[in-house]
């Protein structure tokens, strides 16, 4: 063994990311690891997998889980099972990131922090600096905040511009066990192409569908192929709706919509796996496919 090689000083650990919908969770994990691996938008209920994303640096390596928002108001086996997602994940981790939005503090987040186990450090993240552009009101708020739990550190962030990322991740460090490195340095997640493929699509039909449509929605992979030679991938995707009308909702005016979100797509996968795309998205009909429960496991949600 290469006794110079060897640092004892290095961390390794798991770091869950949790918090109530739409606060920021998945755009402050893709800032951490510096790509763009969870899916992101307006809309609360975006992220609906666990997503892994690993920073890796000379002196730790952060595995960090991006989980669902943690549903408080409508109950069904679909967000019955992402809540589920929630607690699964946050056990056995080493430190957890608890995000809330700068300057509000609701009964759904205090409902979020009930759920987290006892004796794991919680890390307050206060996230979108930017909406808050008094610092005293901020500072009050804070304090207001952390009399309500036992924190183990506080940090203001804004994700969405990148603002105190580094120091977030510094602050981190000290809390992960010694251990070596448990993925390679190059890693940054542990999901497939395929996977990736899927969200993608799902981003982009959060994009450009109204209000309703995407909660009652699904996306499918039915192949997923590389040609050896060429190493072009070819990649066929089913997106699953409730009723005949809302396929036509997805299709749009002489197909525009669905144009428009394959396009898109399509580019985005090319950017993150640096390879010609053939994309063919299409639309199926399946009712009442969020109370399911067999369905969701076929799904494997
Ligand atoms: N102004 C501002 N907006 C932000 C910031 N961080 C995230 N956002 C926006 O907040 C919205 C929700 O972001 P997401 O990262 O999808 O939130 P999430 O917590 O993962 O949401 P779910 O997966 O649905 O639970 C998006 O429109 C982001 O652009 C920030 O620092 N400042
Ligand atoms: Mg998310």
């Amino acid at each position: 063994m290469n006794l110079e090689s060897e640092n004892t000083d290095y961390r390794c650990g798991f770091v869950a990311i949790v918090g109530r919908p739409n606060v920021g969770k998945s755009t402050l994990m893709n800032h951490l690891i510096g790509q763009k691996i969870s899916i992101t938008s307006k809309k609360a209920q975006t992220t609906r997998h666990k997503v892994t994303g690993i920073y890796t640096d000379d002196t730790a390596q952060l595995v960090f889980v991006d989980t669902p928002g943690y549903q408080t108001y409508h109950r069904n086996a679909l967000n019955d099972r992402l809540n589920q997602n929630v607690t699964e994940a946050v056990h056995g981790v080493d430190v957890i990131v608890f995000v809330i939005e700068a300057l509000r503090f609701t009964d759904a987040d205090r409902t979020v922090l009930e759920q987290l186990p006892k004796h794991t450090p919680v890390v307050f993240v206060v996230n979108k600096l930017d909406k808050a552009k008094d610092r005293m009101v901020l500072a009050e708020f804070i304090a207001n905040a952390e009399k309500e739990y036992q924190f183990a550190a506080t940090e203001v962030v804004s994700a969405k511009h990148g603002q105190r990322i580094g120091q977030l991740i510094e602050l981190l460090k000290p809390m992960l066990p010694h251990s070596e490195a448990m993925y390679p340095e190059d890693m940054v997640t542990d999901k497939s192409s395929r996977f990736l493929a899927m969200e993608i699509v799902r981003e982009k039909l959060f994009r450009y569908l109204g209000e309703e449509l995407p909660y009652a929605m699904n996306v499918e992979v039915e192949q997923f192929e590389i040609d050896p030679e060429t190493g072009m991938y070819s990649i066929y995707i089913a997106v699953l709706v409730d009723r005949d009308n809302q396929k036509a909702i997805v299709i749009g005016k002489s197909g525009e919509r669905l144009k428009k979100i394959s396009t898109e797509a399509r580019v985005d996968m090319e950017t993150l796996f640096d390879a010609k795309v053939f994309l063919k998205v299409w639309i199926k009909v399946k009712s009442g496919w969020a109370d399911d429960i067999r369905f969701l496991n076929e799904l494997g949600l």
